[in-house]
């Protein structure tokens, strides 16, 4: 077992009753919140206050604290939103000089020492991308690319079994057939189809949306040195595995390939117990098909480098669609699926039995690549005037994005949709806007209860996805300072002070319930993963020691059996590549930086 306590910066931090007499009041580098990596020059810089304090000025000094190079005024206390904890903002936006600095407030402490320059987030952006490399299932992490969190490769999934829910005539129960490569889905060491889908949906779309960023950006893997940007080598070994989920006999797609149950807490190689495809499903036959037409244009500008492979998606693609027009309501359901088959199947489920969505995002997809009304007339596109924020059962908007991205090459049957799609996602993102400017944190996530689900981390990164799609359609400055509202969040200005991306930030996630992570006998955590964060129901699910919170936008543990706070997930990284991404590509367009002046 990995011990809880760990000494950060200088402080003893304690993080379980085994350890709570050396706990310190809120103060200090504590109650200062705000982004932990720093600002770009020209965009807003907040950090809050938290706790009792008189108000009055605040300093921003040199990091050696030799001079005072700015001075403002704090605002009023107000409430927070949820904990009703007094919180004031030093809003230091108008300071705009690069270096490395801290902010001062006379009677509470110094914050943790950050930078304002132009690239800020750059080494972040890439280390989420790297997180999936570490991720990598069946292939060894060599310590040149992996650094001390090397590792011999784990699952090869060579051998995998049909599990008797899958069973079919041609591939009866126990056939063995090869599901090689994939990303681990999180924590744990299973492939799951439904969430692959949403993931690969979102990294797919930050390359078609910034392909320049993406081609620059080095990310020291095995891959660097081909002429493919490295986002799509690294989404390729997912792709890979995830065309070995088609039952080439039918063109289903299985809903996961997993053990019965979750392996112990042991590093990859060592977890060599039967794996099995479980019983195929329409909502995993429905995201393959939206990610493999979306593959199939994006890999389409790779044809020298990976020939066929663009057609092999495509065809893929509508054989899955195709199987899932003939059954329309195949919902994974693993109790059920327990009472009629052994063995018995208790790893994670990704139930979801509402197709619309997947129907939604397939379609737009696949209309999109090959331009047949077919695709787009076989749904409702806009079945109701919600705008669901994107998560692993809810993809609509991704279809939405997908046909907003490309509208310029929209035929007559979308071209009548675009208009209301377009004026509906302004209408979400102007919602997020109010609401960034009138809550106490200054950010667009997290005012209200709901935020607080199991991977809110992934909440906030996807609020800011939209808002970039606004920013993209409109050019308006407001829905940009807005995204970058919520990446603030995410890098320490929220309710727990904490950046949830280990490795990034001076108070970052430390000890994530990533099992490679707590058996390697490394200390830091791999770096790059977005810790799920803060979860409102987080004790009641995961039952930890250690939680004392009562509120929801406190509720989280940095400790590994956190597994309801503190997870990993390939669905909650991919849209922090893309926040992250996006905002340093858009950063380096010439004119960004004034645009970001509030
Ligand atoms: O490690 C598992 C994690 O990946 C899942 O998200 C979580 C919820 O399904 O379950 C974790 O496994 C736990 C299991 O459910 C109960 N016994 C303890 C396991 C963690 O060590
Ligand atoms: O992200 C999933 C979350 O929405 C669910 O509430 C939770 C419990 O079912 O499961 C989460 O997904 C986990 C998956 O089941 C297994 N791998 C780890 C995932 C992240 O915790």
């Amino acid at each position: 077992m990995r011990t809880f306590c760990k000494t950060l910066t200088g402080a003893f931090l304690c993080l379980t009753f085994s350890c709570a007499q050396a706990q310190s009041p809120v103060r200090g580098q504590e109650a200062i919140r705000l982004n932990q990596l720093g600002f770009y020059p020209n965009a807003a810089k907040i950090a809050v206050v938290v706790g009792e304090h008189q108000g009055g000025k605040f300093l921003l000094k040199t990091a050696d604290q030799a001079k005072t190079v700015h001075t403002g005024q704090l605002s009023e206390s107000k409430p927070a939103e949820l904990s009703k904890r007094p919180t004031r903002v030093a809003d230091f936006s108008s300071f705009n000089t690069p270096g490395t600095y801290v902010l001062e407030i006379p009677g509470v402490g110094q914050s943790y020492a950050f930078e304002i320059k132009p690239d800020v987030h750059k080494e972040l952006a890439a280390a989420s991308v790297k997180g999936f490399y570490f991720q990598r299932t069946a292939t060894d992490l060599p310590e040149q690319y992996a650094g001390k969190w090397h590792r011999p490769a784990g699952h090869p999934d060579d051998k995998v079994l049909v599990h008797p829910s899958a069973a079919t005539a041609q591939r009866p129960a126990g056939t063995v057939i090869s599901s090689s490569k994939g990303w681990y889905d999180a924590g744990d060491y299973n492939k799951y189809i439904v969430n692959s889908g949403i993931t690969m949906g979102t990294l797919l779309s930050a390359y078609e949306d910034f392909p320049g960023f993406f081609r620059a950006q080095n990310l020291n893997i095995p891959e660097s040195n081909n002429t493919v940007p490295d986002l799509l080598d690294e989404s390729l070994w997912n792709l890979r595995w995830m065309l070995t989920m088609q039952d080439p006999h039918d063109g289903g797609v299985y809903h996961k390939l997993t053990n019965p149950a979750f392996d112990g807490i042991i590093m990859p190689h060592q977890a060599t117990g039967p794996r099995y495809v479980v019983q195929k499903g329409t909502a995993a036959a429905l995201d393959f098909a939206a990610v493999m037409a979306q593959a199939s244009r994006v890999y389409r500008g790779f044809s020298k480098e990976f020939p066929g492979l663009a057609d092999s998606c495509l065809t893929a693609a509508v054989r899955a669609w195709d199987w899932a027009r003939k059954n329309p309501k195949v919902a994974y359901e693993q109790d059920a699926l327990n009472k009629s088959f052994d063995p018995d199947v208790s790893t994670g489920a990704y139930g979801d039995c509402d197709f619309t969505d997947e129907f939604i995002w397939a379609a737009a997809e696949l209309y999109t690549t090959t331009k047949q009304d077919s695709y787009y007339k076989a749904v409702t596109m806009l079945p109701d005037p919600k705008m669901p924020l994107p998560s692993w059962p809810q993809v609509r908007l991704l279809g939405y994005y997908t046909l907003l991205r490309h509208k310029d090459k929209a035929g007559a049957v979308a071209l009548q949709d675009l208009p209301e799609i377009r004026k509906r996602l302004l209408q979400m993102a102007d919602g997020m806007v109010a609401g960034a400017s009138q809550g106490a944190y200054k950010t667009v996530m997290g005012r209200v209860a709901q935020d607080y689900i199991w991977g809110s981390s992934s909440v906030a990164a996807n609020q800011g996805i939209a808002l970039i799609q606004a920013y993209q359609l409109t050019n308006d400055k407001k829905y940009l300072q807005a995204a970058l509202s919520n990446l603030d969040y995410l890098l320490g200005r929220n309710a727990v002070g904490y950046s949830f991306v280990t490795g990034y930030g001076d108070k970052a996630t430390l000890n994530p319930h990533h099992r490679p992570s707590m058996a390697d006998g490394v200390k830091e955590p791999v770096p790059g993963l977005l810790s799920g964060g803060t979860n409102g129901q987080a004790n009641k699910q995961d039952k930890c020691e250690g939680y004392t919170a009562t509120s929801p936008d406190e509720m989280y543990l940095d400790v590994d059996c956190s597994y309801a706070s503190n997870e990993i997930a390939i669905n909650w990284n991919a849209p922090l590549v893309y926040l992250a991404g996006a905002l340093e590509a858009l950063q380096q367009k010439a004119g960004f930086a004034a645009n970001l002046k509030k």
